[in-house]
């Protein structure tokens, strides 16, 4: 098994993360099986993900990086003194969840919804798949980081089959902050059952509170599993597995795994990453997140139920 050599101070959620051999590992590199679609499934079965070194395009990945960069700079957000694909920021700007700059950019629609990345998903699934509409895109400023969760709760009104995709637009080291899986979660239906079908956007009517909450587009669960990823570790035993990512390496993983991010640790720099979403074409979607304009967990995406 693979250890971290030499293991850096890595935080998630301002926690130090115990670095123990059994407690952090390297995400498995799957390059050696890439074209081997009948071991890959055998290995999303196992792994509950897949992380493929250099599977996509260096160049086109850079490219979708600098449609991004560009945007974020016309907005004010990046240090203009500095080259866009740094991605300095000018701290307290508007970075953060920007799912509208993917919409905007055709770099990004292409290498996330056509070629390699649109046939791999048909190899996976053995079948013509479909794609969510709705691209998570984000630029995550200094001190950020994402908390431990599965995305069926955000997502789950559909088939559980599907799979998300995290893409990273450009080199992130483990100070810039990628994304983590804990080992074997997946697997652990004993401690999911009673989180991973709750499902974010879904409310008592019959509670003026909820309900109210509702109204306004709120949430009454966040989907959040835990705030502390040393403890959730603890519970399901397995390791944070995580790696640096380079531009072009794929990491996909189903609905279940649980995830979380390294915190962005740098003084200035985005870490520019999206998550999206590909299935079987024969499966139910999630209608939330489908069309022009997908309603997300709006008003419109909300489900109330006596309850
Ligand atoms: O990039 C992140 O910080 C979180 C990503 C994530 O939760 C996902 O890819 O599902
Ligand atoms: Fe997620």
């Amino acid at each position: 098994m693979k250890t971290l050599e030499q293991p850096p101070r890595l935080y998630s959620y301002d926690r130090e993360l115990d670095d123990g051999t059994d407690k952090i590992g390297l995400l498995r590199d799957s390059s050696d099986a890439a074209e081997d679609f009948e071991e890959l499934r055998r290995r999303v079965e196992e792994d509950g993900y897949l992380y493929i070194k250099g599977y996509l395009d260096r160049e086109q990945v850079l490219g979708a990086r600098s449609s991004i960069v560009n945007n974020l700079a016309a907005a004010g957000i990046l240090d203009e003194r500095l080259d866009p694909m740094e991605a300095v920021c000018n701290l307290g700007s508007d970075y953060g969840f920007k799912p509208e700059v993917a919409d905007q950019s055709p770099e990004v629609q292409e290498l996330l919804y056509s070629g390699k990345l649109i046939e791999f998903y048909r190899n996976l699934f053995g079948e013509e798949i479909r794609h969510y509409d709705f691209t998570w895109l984000r630029a995550m400023g200094p001190g950020k980081g994402t908390n431990p969760h599965s995305d069926l709760p955000y997502m789950g009104r559909g088939t559980h089959q599907h799979m998300t995709c995290w893409m990273p637009y450009g080199d992130i080291s483990y100070e810039l902050g990628g994304l983590m899986i804990l080992e074997g979660s997946h697997k652990r239906m004993d401690l999911l059952e009673n989180y991973v079908f709750r499902d974010v956007d879904s409310y008592c009517e019959n509670k003026p509170e909820q309900k109210k909450r509702a109204d306004e587009g709120g949430w009454t669960f966040t989907g959040t599993l835990s705030r502390n990823p040393p403890m959730v570790r603890n519970k399901f035993g397995g390791r944070w597995l995580t790696s640096e990512f380079e531009a072009g390496d794929l990491l996909t993983f189903g609905m279940f795994l649980v995830h979380a991010s390294l915190d962005n640790r740098t003084e200035n720099r985005l870490r520019i990453s999206s998550d999206s979403r590909y299935q079987r074409a024969s499966e139910p979607i999630d209608e939330r997140w489908v069309g022009a304009s997908p309603p997300g967990h709006s008003k419109a995406g909300k489900n109330g139920r006596i309850c």
